[in-house]
């Protein structure tokens, strides 16, 4: 049985004024009872600031980006080490922001996800089509691509040993969530597709959905067989639509 797993992506968002306010909110409402895994994923500048008002409670945490270095001249990078200071568990690799923002290409997720895991870390990997993807008919090609970038790299057992979020370009923040079945549909298609290389690996894995997920369609997005949680943008951000979200998990 999968434990499903709800992680906000602030994204550029916060200040130390606002996330205070998130945050004991959270510890109050999810940070006693054992649930669903719950995780806020931060700006780098304020992990201290949920290190330290979530120590102590079940809520994790994690950062948006690390970089594929383990340390040097790389000036504005943050490598993996620096995320295990702030008592980080998890880091999001991939997401579609950074790959059409920020050039990150299948290579450099694929680097990243390695770099995060050799330092302890659980990456969330990002997949996911565009619209013009999804209609030209080549959804799966993509996110198969996506995939097998990271499996040359970090094999079946590293994908065993990460969390996969399902993020289709075209529900991202535009408040277009894709339905249960458009999202199950392709949750089944990762699974199918690593259980030809590993069915253990492919049946424990967890894969998020992520898009536009708010706490009046997130039961019925969890509720699909290969659904396991999902990754929350805009409505991380709002204590009380992320409370439901979590709960809507359990
Ligand atoms: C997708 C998601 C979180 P939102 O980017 O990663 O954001 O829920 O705002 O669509």
């Amino acid at each position: 049985m999968r434990k499903k797993l709800v992680a906000g992506n602030w994204k550029m968002h916060g200040s130390l004024a606002e996330n205070k306010v998130l945050l004991e909110a959270l510890v109050l409402e999810l940070g006693q009872a054992s649930t669903a895994g719950c995780i806020v994923c931060a700006p780098f500048p304020y992990l201290a600031q949920v290190q330290s008002v979530l120590s102590g409670s079940t809520l994790a945490w994690g950062a948006q980006n690390v970089s594929n270095h383990a340390k040097g001249a790389y000036t504005g990078e943050v490598s993996a080490s620096m995320l295990l200071d702030f008592g980080c568990s998890y880091v999001i690799v991939g997401h579609s922001e950074r790959r059409a923002l920020y050039g990150e290409d299948d290579a450099s997720v694929a680097a990243k996800f390695a770099a995060a895991q050799a330092a302890g870390l659980i990456p969330f990997l990002c997949v996911g089509e565009t619209l013009e993807e999804r209609e030209a008919g080549v959804t799966e090609a993509v996110i198969g691509r996506q995939l097998d970038a990271v499996l040359a790299v970090s094999g079946i057992e590293g994908i065993g040993r990460a969390v996969v979020a399902y993020e289709p370009v075209w529900a991202i923040g535009t408040g277009k969530t894709a339905s249960p079945q458009q999202a199950q549909a392709v949750h089944a298609f990762i699974r199918a597709k690593l259980a030809v290389l590993d069915k253990n690996v492919a049946a424990s894995l967890v894969i998020q959905y992520g898009g536009s997920v708010k706490a009046a369609n997130a039961a019925e997005l969890f509720a699909q067989p290969d659904i396991d949680g999902g990754l929350i943008g805009g409505a991380s951000l709002v204590a009380d639509e992320f409370i439901a979200i979590c709960r809507a998990a359990q």
